[in-house]
């Protein structure tokens, strides 16, 4: 196992693992764990994006500022000695811009190949975040259809999977044939963003931010605010029975998840890309018919996130157990009288078919 070492390295690259650390909760742990190949140039790609997030998600900042500044990320972070000073103090991911320059450092010392990858993640997702910035500014009701919705998560998360997918292929630790099924890959990102966004559902409501499409709540309730009057015991049935339909529609995206993961050839690389989808299927169990999710922030146990590392750091025989064994609680969980009982039921019965026959249980 690769340990890194930080005598040997340059001031930069201890600064750009110190922001790692600063910044992520889950990701630092399996970067810093990554095939040495790949190790740098995936935390470099990682605070370039943090470093977008963290304008995208401002709310300090007014929209004539934060637009430019997702829109010109990308060249920005070729100048050298760029750094963003103005960002709200209670930002927390703060310091990774104010010192982005040391970041620039290690970016122009990256291989070209993998830079030019980088990068072009970096214009398309800085372009799309832009756009929803915009778009929430001038409809007050963020997102609309479930087609937009799609196409936030996949400026926002399908993106970051194509760089991924492309920076596994191009160092040869996955099979070149993922690059030929783009779906695949779309919906390793899809699935973490969209369990993301039904977790976080409270959260952003405060700051007055609306990832639920319109298009699924207006089937349950008038006005987007009902789902967090918690007190009134009809919203409360509503606000359940949306974000079951959400985590329905999230559920669609797990067994390409598990096919994708079939292609990679490096066990690092494994461990980094099954660890975020074991927690996201054991996340959207705990989400799925909790009413907590509209008045606080919730997590999955410290006991349940390192059974879960132990167990997606394997193979994915393994991980397929850690699906079956949520999919099945969902499946217990799931309500009658809720109305889309049955297509949750079909939905969690179909997943655990395709695992079946991939690994047979005897
Ligand atoms: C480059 C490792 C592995 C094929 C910073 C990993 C926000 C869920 O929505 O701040 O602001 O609340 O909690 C990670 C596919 C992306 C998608 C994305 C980059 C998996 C900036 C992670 C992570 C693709 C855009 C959580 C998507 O952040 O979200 C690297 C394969 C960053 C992956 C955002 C969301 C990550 C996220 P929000 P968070
Ligand atoms: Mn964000
Ligand atoms: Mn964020
Ligand atoms: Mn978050
Ligand atoms: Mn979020
Ligand atoms: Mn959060």
């Amino acid at each position: 196992v690769h340990v890194r070492d930080p005598s040997k390295e340059s001031e930069t690259e201890r600064a750009c693992f110190e922001y790692l650390d600063l910044t992520s909760r889950s990701f630092a742990a399996v970067i810093k764990e990554l095939n040495p190949e790949l190790l740098m140039p995936i935390c470099l790609f990682y605070l370039a994006l943090r470093g977008l997030d963290t304008i995208e998600d401002d709310m300090t900042l007014p929209n004539e500022k934060k637009i430019p500044l997702l829109r010109n990320f990308d060249s920005n972070m070729e100048i050298d000695g760029w750094k963003f000073t103005e960002n709200g103090p209670n930002e927390k991911d703060r310091e990774l811009l104010v010192n982005f320059d040391k970041v620039i450092v290690e970016l122009k010392r990256m291989k070209p190949e993998y830079y030019a990858i980088v990068r072009d993640i970096t214009t398309k997702m800085g372009n799309g975040m832009a756009d929803y910035a915009l778009n929430a500014e001038h409809n007050a009701n963020g997102v609309n259809s479930i087609a937009d919705y799609e196409l936030y998560c996949h400026y926002v998360a399908g993106l970051v999977g194509d760089g991924l997918t492309r920076l596994f292929v191009e160092s040869k630790l996955a099979n070149p044939a993922l690059l030929e099924r783009p779906h695949l890959t779309e919906s390793m990102g899809q699935f973490l963003q969209k369990t993301n966004i039904i977790r976080d559902v409270h959260e952003d409501f405060l700051d007055k931010r609306r990832f639920w499409p319109k298009e699924i709540w207006s089937k349950h309730v008038d006005n987007w605010d009902d789902l967090f009057d918690q007190t009134n015991p009809v919203f409360k049935q509503k606000a359940l029975e949306c974000s079951s339909e959400m985590v329905l529609n999230a559920l669609k995206h797990a067994d390409e998840c598990l096919f994708y993961m079939a292609g990679i050839r490096d066990q690092s690389v494994f461990n980094f890309v099954a660890i975020p989808q074991s927690m996201a299927i054991a996340t959207l169990e705990l989400v799925f018919r909790n009413p907590a999710i509209f008045n606080s922030h919730i997590k999955i146990s410290k006991g349940d996130a390192c059974q879960l590392m132990s167990e997606s750091t394997q193979n994915l025989r393994v991980v397929c157990d850690v699906f079956r064994r949520y999919l099945r609680r969902i499946h217990k969980k799931n309500d009658p009288r809720d109305p889309l009982y049955t297509a949750i039921s079909l939905q969690c019965s179909k997943i655990e078919q395709f695992i079946e026959s991939i690994f047979p249980s005897q």
